[in-house]
């Protein structure tokens, strides 16, 4: 099983500022975060971050036929682009979004997110966590659907 784990824009910024709300880890260590837990799974992962909107439409885009889910945290992009849930309800592949913060919790802004309406769960407020909830998730939902 493969899958493309995608984080937008900022996100390689993480653990230099706003530590309250993301926390103190930088970018590498959430790579390696989901790394392991993929590895544990035997869940072979692709890992993409970007902060082109275009540049998130072309990664989400090679998943068709490349990989069977898709982990997104599209961060600022969750909450204006409609490119992005496009091109997640094109490639028809199970995905689920992921936020570091509770999204709901915060400014009046980030309570819409485009990319929910074409994903199979949403998960924010776990911090790192969400991501390994996400993974074990899509696991279990490819491996059902495989059956069917
Ligand atoms: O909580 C999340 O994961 C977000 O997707 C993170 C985005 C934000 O725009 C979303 O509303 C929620 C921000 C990404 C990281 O931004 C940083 C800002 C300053 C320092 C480090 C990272």
């Amino acid at each position: 099983m493969k899958l493309f784990i995608i984080n937008g824009p900022n996100l390689n910024m993480l653990g230099i500022r706003e530590k309250g709300i993301y926390g103190n880890q930088d970018y590498d260590s959430l790579i390696g975060y989901i790394r392991d837990v993929c590895d544990d799974n035997n869940i072979e992962a692709e890992f993409f971050q970007s902060n082109h909107e275009g540049e998130l439409v072309d990664i989400i885009q090679s998943a068709y036929k490349n990989a069977d889910g898709i982990v997104i945290n599209p961060a600022a992009y969750t909450h204006t682009s409609i490119a992005i849930l496009d091109a997640v309800k094109a490639v028809m592949l199970p995905t689920v979004e992921v936020h570091i913060s509770n999204i709901y919790e915060r400014e009046e802004f980030r309570r819409v997110s485009y990319v929910s309406l074409a994903c199979v769960k949403s998960i924010y407020g776990h911090g790192f966590e969400g991501y390994k909830e996400a993974v074990l998730f899509l696991k279990e939902y490819i491996e059902k659907a495989e059956k069917r």
